[in-house]
């Protein structure tokens, strides 16, 4: 059957679930990438000179340059994922093209996994488990595998957004305090539901937490938020929990402080030269490092596939589609 001309060519940089392929193979004229081998920045430039929508995720840098020499097609980058600071907003808008993300559906996953390392670097848990893979373990003892309690200790979140929130809902179920900067106060029904406290002054807040989660984005302005004073500032028994964005983070000043022990551990689940992990983390005992699993779960990569197809397929019929990024810093 000869293709209808409404379907528009749509290249997809990396596997996607199948279900998600599949409807795309329905609806529009895809190119996908079976191999799941990332492009180059010259494959990139050119699948962009030839298709209308593009569907990149974080390991697609999709540079100012790339977008310069994007061809008159390319009308939509509709991205894999909820994070935009791997495509450049600034050079999108100026080219007229539109960019759309994954927002709200890998919420409660990222959450958990945020949790997950709240638990696992304070309680020691990837420590137990690598004493009993090592067959090290003797037997129970009344000083061994000490970690330190999560209950009645203050979890500092930096970034109260939906990621942010979801990961105080929890922290308030294990007996956290809970207490947050971002730019704007949420609303007081929110600071009253999470019985949370609002810090304007980052640094005030940092001083004072046994636990800090990042969960804001990776913008200009949040570029190493947590830079070498900062990290300077928290407590030595504080521990840093990142499952946002690694830049957000002076890796090489966390290293040194966690070298020092002038902090007690991290937990990060980014990093900020991704996909290379800092040699000098790898030597830490005080780290739980996971692979930027935070929404690794099968139905969340589904409902990202899916907002992707709606994203496209509104675009595609002349309507705005619902999850345009809207670009405040300009
Ligand atoms: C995604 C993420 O898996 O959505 C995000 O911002 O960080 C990840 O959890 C990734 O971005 C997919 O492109």
């Amino acid at each position: 059957m000869p293709m209808p001309h409404s379907k528009r060519q749509v290249v997809v940089t990396r596997k996607l679930p199948d279900p998600v392929e599949t409807r795309m193979m329905e609806l529009f004229d895809v190119r996908l990438n079976l191999a799941d081998k990332p492009l180059s920045h010259d494959e990139l430039a050119a699948v962009m000179r030839e298709c209308e929508v593009l569907v990149p995720t974080v390991t697609d840098r999709i540079d100012g340059a790339l977008i310069q020499q994007a061809g008159e097609a390319l009308r939509l980058i509709a991205s894999f994922g909820t994070g935009v600071d791997h495509i450049d907003l600034r050079a999108a808008k100026a080219q007229g093209i539109t960019v759309t993300n994954t927002p709200g559906v890998l919420t409660e996953d990222t959450a958990d996994m945020t949790m997950a390392l709240i638990l696992a670097v304070p309680r020691r848990i990837v420590d137990g488990s690598k004493l009993i893979a090592t067959g090290h373990w003797t037997g129970w003892s009344p000083t061994g595998m000490l970690g330190h309690r999560i209950h009645g200790k203050r979890l500092g979140i930096v970034g109260m957004g939906r990621i942010g929130q979801a990961v105080a809902r929890r922290a308030k179920g294990f007996g956290l305090s809970i207490h947050y900067h971002n730019r704007k106060r949420v609303h007081p029904d929110i600071e009253d539901e999470l019985e949370a406290t609002y810090w304007e002054n980052l640094d005030q807040m940092v001083g004072r937490m046994d636990i800090l989660s990042i969960n804001c984005p990776h913008t200009p302005a949040t570029y190493h938020l947590m830079n070498r004073r900062r990290i300077g500032l928290m407590q030595p028994l504080a521990y840093l929990v990142n499952t946002s964005r690694g830049e957000v983070i002076d890796e090489s000043a966390l290293i040194d402080a966690l070298k020092e022990r002038r902090i007690a551990g991290a937990g990060l689940d980014v990093y900020e030269h991704e996909p290379k992990v800092s040699e000098g983390l790898l030597s830490l005992d005080n780290v739980v490092l996971l692979p930027h699993m935070g929404s690794a779960t099968v139905e969340g990569r589904q409902d990202m596939g899916d907002k992707v197809i709606v994203n496209i397929k509104s675009f595609v019929d002349g309507h705005t589609p619902p999850d345009r990024v809207i670009d405040t810093m300009f």
